[in-house]
Parts: C-alpha cells; structure tokens; sequence
C-alpha cells in the first residue's frame, strides 16, 4: 500500500512540474503567411507588412485577409529587400495613414525610401515620399520603422554592404535615423552595420538591435549623437570614442536579432538564426529567458497581456514548417519561474 502512497505522490508532483513548464498559452492567429517582417495593430485589427508587397489584417477571431500596396516604384528583388518597416501613424483612426520603408528597384539597384500609405479599407496607397535616395546594396538595408513615446517617426538604416558607409557622417547608411519637425530626417545614431530592431522602455530610453558580422549580434542602447563603433569595432570589441553593446552574443553565437519590444518591463528580442525569442533584462545587461520551438522569429508586438509574434521560415532561409509562416498570440504567466 505504502508503495501506491508514493506513486501517487510522484504522479502529483511529476503533474506540477508539467505544468510549470507549459505557463505559456500560445494561440495560432494565422497562418499562411508570406515572409512576413513587421507587425502591428490598431488597437483590435494587427497588420503584418509581407517583404513582396502586400499586407495582411488579422483580426482577434483569427480571420485574416491579404491587401495590396500600391507603390510608386518597384520593390527590388535583391536579398532581404521589398516591403519592410510599416507602422501605423499614432492617429490612425482618423488620418487611415500608415509609414512605410521599402527598398525599390532603381534601374537595377536597390535603393531604399519612406512613404506614407493611406488606407482605404481594402488596399494601401502610397501618398508622400518622406525619405528617398538611401542607396542600399546586395544585402543589410535596415528597414525597421517605429514611432517614439513621443510620436516621432525612426528608422533604421543597415550599411548596403559598405561598411565604411557607417563612418561616413554625410550618409544615411549604417545609421538610425529620426524624422524633424519639419519632415526631414536627421542623423540620430551612426557606426550601425544592419540595425533591425527599435523599442522604448517604460523610461523612454531607445535600443536597437543589429546584426553582427558572423556572430557578435547586438543590443544597443540608443543614445543621440553617439557612435556604435561599425566596422571600427564589433561584439565586445572597445575603442575610445565608440560605445560598446549593452548585450552582444558574443564572437561564437548568432542570434540575428530582429524586432522587438518591452512587455512587463523586459526586452523580447526575436531572433532569426537564432530561431528563439530572447528575454532580456535591460537593467541587469542579461538574458533572462528564451522561448524556442517556433522556428525563425521576425518581429513582435506587445498589447496588454498578449505578446503577439510571426515567424519567419518562408523567406528562403529558413525550413517552411506547415502553413508557415504563423502570427501567434502568447498570454505569458508573469508569475512564471524564468
Ligand atoms: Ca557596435
């Protein structure tokens, strides 16, 4: 008898620890989609901007519809380009105006602009070119677009594969960039190789995400006028003048850190290559958790108790699962043991 005692209290105990394990409950939203890069949302529809030039609008019941963007110029073809950064401008509701960065095909070579998109229900229409001419190149066009606290408009822009172009003052590439008041964009950070993501804490304080040159990804923490240091230095690499990561993955890991966002005062950072969404303590500079078995994570986007999240295994880099790629829906447990 004593020995079914005891089964049973293995069997509890065994049931408790399963339980701790599953404190996330993860909905799939939808389904289908194609090499999706950002996401956001209006409040109750979120939008997913796909890299050959269509968004999708999925609502909470999972319903989902695929729009066409009308631009103004061809979106190139060159690796990791087409539609990319797309945020909604903070007055949606009434303006229907949205941001985007794409990078075109000019005669053959990539070059990369911000427009406004104007809503109309069923499709997205170019209106006003806020930024063209960013020469890009075969690879690392940046691409991200996100609005500050304070409603101002950044962008991140990546080295077109000349890393000295980071270094150049007179150049948009290797930089994050923010929009004036007078609609110009100005220099806000420089010495960036492929910046891809941008969050604000609940401080107001601005980091950035960026890729490494094999390895030696990045978190920055974003400050105006300073220099990141590309291809000066990288990784855990220090020089006088330059600012170092606040988190690096170091010379033998690759995360290919895309978007993020804080959620309950921690930084999620999806991470592409590194096929995990990383959890970051932003004030202890440490990873405090991963979240894995999704495959290539994106982007992520953070609305009351729900961190929503697309993955990215159909861009060509990745081992399409079934019905990738996916938006899910993540309720995470904040009691939950990290
Ligand atoms: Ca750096």
């Amino acid at each position: 008898m004593k020995r079914y005692y005891y089964l049973f209290f293995v069997f509890i105990l065994f049931g408790c620890t399963q339980g701790h394990t599953e404190e996330n409950q993860v909905d799939i939203l939808a389904t289908g989609l194609a090499a999706p890069w950002s996401i956001t949302s209006d409040g109750t529809t979120i939008f997913i901007s796909e890299r050959a030039g269509t968004i999708t609008r999925v609502e909470q019941n999972g319903s989902m519809q695929r729009q066409p963007v009308q631009l103004s110029k061809p979106l190139s073809n060159a690796a990791e380009a087409g539609l990319l950064g797309f945020v909604l401008s903070p007055d949606f509701n009434s303006s229907h105006t949205a941001y985007a960065f794409y990078t075109a095909d000019l005669d053959g070579a990539p070059s990369s602009r911000i427009v406004t998109l104007s809503y109309d229900g069923a499709m997205w229409n170019e209106r006003e070119v806020l930024l063209d001419g960013i020469q890009s190149g075969p690879v690392h066009h940046g691409g991200r677009l996100a609005i500050s606290p304070e409603g101002v408009l950044f962008a991140t822009v990546g080295d077109g594969a000349r890393p000295e172009e980071a270094q150049n003052p007179s150049s948009f590439n290797g930089k994050i960039l923010t929009r004036q008041q007078d609609g110009t964009f100005r220099i806000f950070t420089m010495g960036h190789r492929n910046p891809q993501g941008l969050a604000w804490d609940a401080e107001g304080n601005l980091y950035s995400s960026e890729h490494g040159q094999s390895a030696n990804d990045e978190i920055n923490l974003i400050q105006e006028g300073l220099n990141y240091g590309w291809p000066l230095i990288e990784g855990t690499e220090t020089a006088p003048g330059l600012q170092p990561p606040l988190l690096t993955s170091g010379s033998n890991e690759t995360w290919a850190p895309s978007g993020m966002v804080f959620h309950h005062d921690l930084l999620y950072v999806a991470a592409l290559r590194g096929e995990r969404i990383l959890v970051m303590d932003v004030t202890k500079e440490e990873i405090v958790r991963s979240i894995e078995g999704y495959g290539r994570i994106r982007d992520l986007y953070s609305e009351g108790e729900y961190l929503y999240f697309i993955t990215n295994n159909t861009d060509g880099r990745g081992n399409p699962r079934k019905d990738d790629d996916k938006l899910y829906r993540l309720m995470l447990d904040s009691f939950s043991p990290l």
